[in-house]
């Protein structure tokens, strides 16, 4: 079974077990519960990040780098506040990096070589312990930086959800169900522009004009457009769109989506014909005003929840509204009892992206004690044939691992980031350790949306805030993994 469907009722029997070693596998096939042989204390999980094939579709096979053997990796069942320990074995030949992404974790454990977290050595292990926090849907994945190694980072399996259940009782809902969306296969073309137009929001002319001044001069000089990914395979939970169990629904039924951006480079969206979307979280943080949506649309390492009610029976496609990926994969389908036939696919009707709909549109958020002041910008192709990004004109040091901090925080102090992006790329920027409120998205005042990921358009500005309550040092970076493979991270430190 390769759907993450996992009943209401088993999870609850088994939060139950508390100390209880719990199994590392709740939806894939193939992987199999270890615990560390080299020590004798306990690990509440154990992550084994090993080379490996996974069948991706019917007698299709992808050769990866995956979490326990499986793709996603298993789903991580923690509890908000309780002391958690997970053995982190590498069976690779390359140090790795694993990341906590979402969670407020302290330095050695977060899993980012730019902050200091130790590597976990090549054939070595490491066993970590941390309190999880805050609740919500979370998730773990590989921190390198691949460069020009597609084989690496984020281009490999090693992707995998985690869900942090509240202190609170989470909702109602009859079934709650996990969907990692994932591309395979990738190769490097001198790719064209990402679509744009989907996030709402105006383009800042001052910006605009900087970036395509920049650009002419580049092409001018005979450059071509630096590199840019694509894929052949796209999958959810691992399978391409027709060959993994369908998610089986009854009329009537409250079904919770948890959905898991999992890409190393892509935006995506998801529909399902003749349904709406009830978001209730973003990035796991409950949203003060849950709103319908026809379609959800996730940056890169971004995450929805979302509730839809299963009141139009049919066999559907709930998939991606790009019709070439949906067609190399990217969909799952939905079936209800007793209804068959090949799945539908209908286009949703169109609608701007617009964060500012899930706040607070009235209150504005509380001010902050200080302003950092970031612009983002491409060098086309400068880095051989790779685009070079940069924050405030630097880019990160490809020479270094842990760089000079360009922004310095004092614990407790609230700090607002006023983002501009000078390049027409969507980049899903994301800062390590802390959660941030949108303030400012797309000319739009807005608070109370907590998020550790948020999308900017080509173009345009953003405001977020966060609060330094998690000393440090701590990466803000795009998630775009060629982005912040050529220069798109910089580093804050405490003070
Ligand atoms: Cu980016």
């Amino acid at each position: 079974m390769h759907s993450s469907a996992t009943s209401r009722r088993s999870f609850l029997k088994l939060a139950g077990a508390t100390a209880a070693m719990m199994p590392s596998l709740r939806s894939g096939a193939q992987a199999s519960t270890e615990t560390p042989k080299q020590s004798g204390e306990r690990s509440d999980y154990t992550v084994h990040i090993q080379n490996g094939l996974i069948e991706i579709a019917n007698n299709r096979f992808v050769s990866t780098t995956t979490f326990n053997g499986q793709f996603p990796g298993p789903l991580l069942r923690f509890r908000e506040g309780q002391q958690t320990t997970v053995a982190i074995r590498n069976g690779t030949d390359i140090p790795e990096q694993l990341h906590w992404h979402g969670q407020n974790v302290p330095v050695d454990v977060d899993g980012a070589a730019e902050e200091g977290t130790p590597f976990v050595p090549a054939h070595g292990s490491r066993r970590i312990s941390f309190v999880p926090q805050p609740s919500g849907l979370r998730f773990y994945h590989t921190h390198l930086r691949a460069g020009g190694d597609l084989n690496r980072g984020q281009y490999t399996g090693q992707v995998g959800p985690v869900y942090i259940e509240p202190r609170e009782n989470p909702g109602h809902y009859d079934r709650e169900i996990f969907l990692t969306l994932k591309e395979f296969e990738p190769w490097f073309s001198h790719g064209g522009d990402m679509a744009n137009d989907f996030l709402a929001g105006e383009e800042v002319k001052k910006l605009k004009d900087r970036g395509e001044s920049e650009m002419a001069a580049s092409l001018k000089e005979g450059k071509p457009h630096g590199f840019e990914v694509n894929y052949r395979t796209f999958t959810i939970n691992g399978r391409m769109l027709g060959h993994g169990e369908p998610i089986r629904v009854k009329q009537g039924e409250r079904v919770l989506l948890h959905v898991l951006n999992g890409s190393a480079t892509e935006i995506r969206s998801l529909a399902l014909p003749g349904h709406t979307f009830s978001v209730v979280a973003m990035d796991g943080n409950p949203i003060p005003k849950p709103i319908e949506v026809p379609a959800l649309w996730l940056g890169t390492a971004e995450r929805i929840s979302a509730i839809v009610e299963m009141n139009h029976p049919g066999v559907w496609i709930l998939g991606d509204t790009a019709d070439d990926d949906r067609r190399h994969g990217m969909g799952i389908v939905v079936e209800y009892a007793g209804q068959q036939g090949k799945p539908q696919w209908i286009a949703p009707k169109q609608a701007h992206w617009n964060y500012a709909h899930f706040g607070k549109p009235a209150g504005p958020a509380a001010q902050p004690d200080d302003v950092l002041d970031m612009t983002f910008a491409k060098r086309n192709a400068a880095l051989d044939g790779f685009n070079q990004w940069t924050i405030n004109g630097t880019p990160y040091p490809d020479t270094a691992m842990m760089a000079t901090p360009l922004f310095h925080l004092r614990e407790g102090k609230r700090y607002r980031i006023r983002m501009r992006n000078a390049s027409d790329d969507t980049h899903p920027v994301h800062l390590h350790r802390h959660s941030f409120e949108l303030t400012r998205i797309a000319g739009q005042a807005t608070s109370g949306v907590m998020k550790d990921v948020v999308m900017l358009g080509g173009y345009q500005e953003a405001e977020i805030d966060f609060v330094a309550n998690n000393p440090g040092m701590t990466l803000f970076h795009c998630h775009q993994q060629l982005h912040m493979d050529f220069g798109f991270m910089c580093l804050f430190d405490y003070v």
